[in-house]
């Protein structure tokens, strides 16, 4: 499954070509990396089976939009100098891709920003710090050696762009893939009025042999983790759970109780400023507003 338009989606046979298919009842909704198996009705057809899937990254926000998509060997979290990315939504992504057992790298477009870039970069310290891969990109720049190190790291793999809208994740396909011609969105242009945003997900091969495969995305706003326990939560932030090994109780929530890893650590930070391998602030205020909210009743 390579694309998804509305309620029809597009099937690619192993030669290659590509046909429109509807799903048959509610069992045959695919998402984009599935493996259907489909039959022919004239010139479309129709999902007869899914295929069991090997993983599924998914979200739910607050208007209750689900993307999907499968059987991915890697998610990259693209964002960018400018518009200024949330670090909330940022933790989220990363959360969901923890959650669903998927490999997750973050990369930090439009190196050509100056001092917003720095200023970005610097905000991701925590993130190189609890061992995710962050790389600098400079996709307006196709000579900057940057972008090789992340092509690089792209290829052989299944690689779906998650990011917020204008970060510049349909600029990459179209560095990767110069014949795509992906629609971008110019936003100096059109500040907020959504012109040429991408509005489905699709699959794209890189290379004629078909191994390299990236996914273009809809920007998010809101990354919902309705599927995420709050209980669960500190096991799925990689800095969280390194102190959490040192809780007092088997089921502290590392919100209030004595002899909390989580907590100490915190406190100590709080004296000596830059003790590393530690939680910063921004973490530990989205773990714990993430709880309380993964601890309401649902309001959908
Ligand atoms: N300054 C600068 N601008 C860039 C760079 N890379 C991409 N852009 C611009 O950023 C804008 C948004 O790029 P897109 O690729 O459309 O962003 P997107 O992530 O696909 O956005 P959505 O489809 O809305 O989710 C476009 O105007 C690009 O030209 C860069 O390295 N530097
Ligand atoms: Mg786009
Ligand atoms: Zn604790």
């Amino acid at each position: 499954m390579v694309a998804t338009h509305g309620r029809h989606v597009v099937v690619e046979s192993p030669d290659g070509t590509r046909r429109i298919c509807h799903p048959r009842g509610k069992k045959s909704l695919a998402v984009v990396g599935d493996q259907v198996l489909w039959l022919a009705s004239q010139d479309e057809g129709t999902i007869e089976k899914v295929l069991p899937q090997r993983n599924l990254l998914h979200r739910q926000d607050e208007i209750r939009t689900k993307q999907f998509a499968a059987n991915l060997d890697q998610v990259l979290v693209l964002i960018a100098a400018r518009p200024e990315f949330s670090e909330s939504q940022l933790a989220r992504a990363l959360i969901a891709c923890e959650a669903a057992g998927i490999k997750a790298l973050v990369a930090l477009n439009k190196k050509d920003l100056g001092e917003l870039f720095e200023r970005a970069w610097a905000r991701l310290a925590p993130y190189r710090d609890m061992g995710y891969a962050v790389l600098p990109l400079a996709l307006k720049d196709s000579s900057d050696p940057d972008n090789a190190a992340l092509f690089r790291q792209l290829q052989g793999q299944t690689t779906l762009v998650l990011g917020p809208s204008g970060s510049g994740k349909s600029t990459l396909i179209n560095a990767l893939i110069p014949g795509a011609l992906v629609q971008t969105n110019e936003i100096s242009q059109a500040l907020n009025s959504g012109k040429h945003t991408t509005t489905s997900t699709t699959w794209y091969w890189v290379d004629p042999e078909r191994t390299t495969a990236i996914i273009d995305s809809p920007g998010f706003q809101e990354f919902g983790l309705h599927h995420v326990e709050p209980m669960q939560l500190a096991q799925l932030m990689p800095d969280i759970k390194a102190q959490a090994q040192d809780c007092k109780f088997y089921n502290c929530t590392h919100l209030h109780e004595p002899g909390c890893g989580v907590l100490a650590t915190l406190q100590l930070d709080a004296k000596s400023a830059d003790s590393p391998g530690k939680i910063s602030s921004s973490r530990y205020r989205i773990y714990s507003e993430l709880f309380e909210q993964l601890s309401q009743p649902q309001r959908y």
